[in-house]
């Protein structure tokens, strides 16, 4: 029985979301990992804050897996999303990461990006 509930449980969140639902389980069974990880702003250095148009975003799920996308960028020290606006913040050392980088990190999770500006 264990197991059909299971299969259920991975049809119901796959109709839910427009196919990142798997990856999303993924992201999530590593979360304590993320966490533990967490970037530190460091007060000595010049961060750049970006704007990035998203489409593709449907739900919460979505938010958490581009922002876990962004915060797992090298040199990335805070990032947000939301769906309902299709955006997403990020900040970064710009002598680290780079506009392009945050462009990949969220594209290799399925969502599209139209642009990354400077608010
Ligand atoms: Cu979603």
């Amino acid at each position: 029985m264990k197991k059909i509930f299971y299969a259920f449980m991975v049809l119901a969140s796959i109709a839910g979301c427009s196919g990142n639902a798997s990856q999303e389980a993924a992201q999530n069974a590593d979360s304590t990992e993320v966490a533990e990880s967490a970037p530190v702003i460091d007060t000595t250095k010049t961060y750049t804050d970006v704007l990035i148009k998203i489409e593709g975003m449907t739900c919460t799920g979505c938010e958490n897996t581009v922002v876990k996308a962004l915060k797992g960028t090298e040199g990335v020290v805070d990032a947000a999303a939301s769906y309902i606006d299709g955006v997403a913040k990020a900040k970064f050392d710009p002598a680290v990461a780079s506009n392009d980088a945050l462009k990949k990190a969220i594209e290799t999770k399925g969502y599209k990006v139209v642009s990354v500006e400077i608010p």
